[in-house]
């Protein structure tokens, strides 16, 4: 990724210094006060989450938290936490009883790396490692701050949230006799706003609930939040269509083949990227409260939308 661009220099920036946080929380087998941590396990941990992926979750953090003052190594200890359930969602995800992939981040998943139950546990390592991480005062030295992030991150990431998304999303492909398949296009928004838009919602008012920020700007990232989750999964499923597997990192052309339920699907091509035109002009205006210190998060919201990675 060049680093010309502003965004992308301060994207890649996030990226560095998140590789640096994980490998440091996840660096030693051995810690103070706790049990010695399985090599096998941690290793799988690190496989999943070290050396690879744009870090986008974080970086939404660290620049809404910018918004507030809060300090950027607390912003980051959050954006840490939330890239190990994204990474987690990934692992699970590849496994041969979902979308059974074979490679990710442009390396083989991770249970091909090492196997089925090491991916499992691997997964069930990071997403428990995230809360562990937030609870800690050095992300941030008030208690009720850390419960407010600990609860939203579990609402983000569970039942109401991601997996919630994932089982639709399974639904959709027709995986469970009897049970009905999300067709719609309202159906399938919101099984993606589960599925996709809860965790990077999360990482856009987490920097709010790190500043204690009035409830008017919390709902106006919260607003953000929703329109650039949306745009992400409409990317990602024009990706599937149109992006080729060396560029995108994975392999494309698979939500067709498996019947997923997408908004390109419904729509077709030509509507969904109108779409997600209007989803950049929404995310740019839920910050207009904000004036031109948002601009980086604006110009976020147009990454989203023309990436192809
Ligand atoms: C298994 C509980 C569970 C949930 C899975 C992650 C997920 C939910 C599904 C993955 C399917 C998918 C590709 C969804 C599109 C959105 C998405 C999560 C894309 C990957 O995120 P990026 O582009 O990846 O931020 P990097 O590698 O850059 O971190």
């Amino acid at each position: 990724m060049s680093s010309k661009d502003p965004f992308l220099a301060r994207l890649n920036a996030v990226a560095a210094e998140i590789e640096t946080l994980l490998d440091r929380l996840m660096g030693a087998a051995v810690i103070e006060g706790e049990r010695d941590r399985p090599r096998r396990l941690l290793d799988a941990m690190r496989y999943a989450s070290l050396g690879g992926g744009k870090r986008f979750r974080p970086f939404l953090v660290v620049e809404s938290a910018a918004l507030f003052g809060v300090a950027r190594s607390q912003a980051l200890m959050t954006g840490a936490a939330l890239e190990c359930v994204h990474c987690y969602s990934l692992v699970h995800d590849d496994l041969p009883a979902m979308d059974n992939d074979d490679l990710r981040r442009g390396r083989p998943t991770a249970h091909r790396a090492f196997d089925d139950a090491t991916a499992i546990l691997a997964g069930d390592g990071l997403l428990t490692y995230a809360f562990d991480i937030l609870s800690r005062p050095e992300t941030h030295p008030n208690p009720d701050v850390r419960v407010k992030l600990v609860a939203a991150l579990a609402r983000a990431s569970g039942l109401g949230g991601m997996v919630g998304g994932q089982i639709l999303d399974l639904a959709a492909e027709g995986r469970f006799p009897g049970v009905a398949k999300p067709q719609s296009l309202s159906e399938v928004e919101t099984l993606q706003a589960m599925k996709t838009g809860a965790l990077i919602r999360f990482g856009c008012v987490a920097g709010a609930i790190m500043g204690e920020a009035s409830d008017d700007r919390l709902k106006a990232l919260d607003r953000y939040g929703a329109a650039i989750g949306q745009a992400f999964q409409i990317a990602d499923d024009l990706l599937d269509v149109e992006g080729d597997a060396a560029t995108v990192g994975k392999q494309t052309g698979k939500d067709a083949a498996a019947g997923k339920a997408t908004i390109v699907g419904v729509l077709g091509v030509a509507k969904s990227k109108q779409r997600l035109a209007s989803l950049v002009e929404e995310a740019s205006a839920a910050l207009s409260a904000f004036g031109e210190r948002a601009d980086i998060l604006k110009a976020a919201a147009r990454f989203v939308a023309e990436r192809q990675t």
